[in-house]
């Protein structure tokens, strides 16, 4: 049996990772590989409320020391609990969005130092890191756009845009210094298009 394989999803808002993460849900499971789709922050019944305290807009100010906490408090639980037992039985484990989330958002959005990120992920994951991660990229108007068709915005969501352009440098950079790892895929274009480039990208790895 082929072990499995660790692949996120991650980009800015809006621009089309949950709805890309279920075709290539859908591609692995063309080739009879066993998938696991799930997501970040959440993924266990634990992390998902913890989920819901992070996206709340109506409650006190999170101060930006405990939302990096809370981000891999609930890592620690779906690693433990969903990542790691499946890939362990070599099933394909799809998240949307895991750790490049929290050096996009907490570090190039909120500055906080790459070393204390970079602590806390080694202290949660010891050597877990993805296999393959697709960084969906669109300016910032554009996923927002789309993002905002959807109705009420939540906590993040409402950040103002320069905000959202520190997180997109942020990705852009992990993406420069890790171009084996991290493939950047155009989603400005169709949706058509997109799923077009996603498919070129997993087919090697697919086949490896
Ligand atoms: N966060 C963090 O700060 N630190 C961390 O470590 C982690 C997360 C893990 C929740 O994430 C928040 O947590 C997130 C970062 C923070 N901040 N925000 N906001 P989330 O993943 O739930 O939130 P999100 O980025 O807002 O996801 P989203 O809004 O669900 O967007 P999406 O999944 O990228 O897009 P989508 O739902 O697939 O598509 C949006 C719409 O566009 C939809 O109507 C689609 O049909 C349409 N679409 C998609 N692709 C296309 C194309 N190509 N053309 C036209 N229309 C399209």
């Amino acid at each position: 049996m082929i072990a499995g394989r660790f692949i996120t999803m991650e980009g800015g808002e809006g621009v089309g990772k949950t709805t890309n993460i279920t075709y290539i849900q859908s591609l692995l499971k063309e080739q009879n590989i066993q998938v696991l789709l799930t997501r970040e922050p959440g993924g266990t019944a634990l992390a998902e409320s913890i989920r819901q305290l992070l996206l709340d807009k109506e409650q006190e100010a999170i101060a930006e020391q405990t939302e990096l906490l809370m981000m891999f408090a609930a890592r620690a639980q779906h690693i433990k609990h969903v990542i790691q037992p499946a890939l362990e039985q070599g099933i394909w484990v799809l998240c949307d969005r895991f750790t490049d989330a929290t050096y996009a958002y907490q570090g190039g959005g909120r500055n906080i130092a790459l070393s204390t990120i970079q602590w806390l992920e080694n202290f949660v994951q010891a050597d877990l890191r993805p296999d393959l991660t697709l960084l969906l990229d669109a300016p910032i108007q554009l996923g927002m756009q789309r993002a905002q068709q959807r109705g009420k915005l939540d906590r993040f969501e409402s950040e103002k845009m320069a905000f959202f352009a520190k997180v997109r440098e942020a990705y852009l950079s992990i993406a420069e210094q890790q171009p084996q790892r991290v493939k950047i895929i155009d989603a400005t274009q169709s949706l058509a298009c997109v799923q077009n480039q996603i498919k070129q990208t997993l087919a090697p790895f697919m086949y490896e």
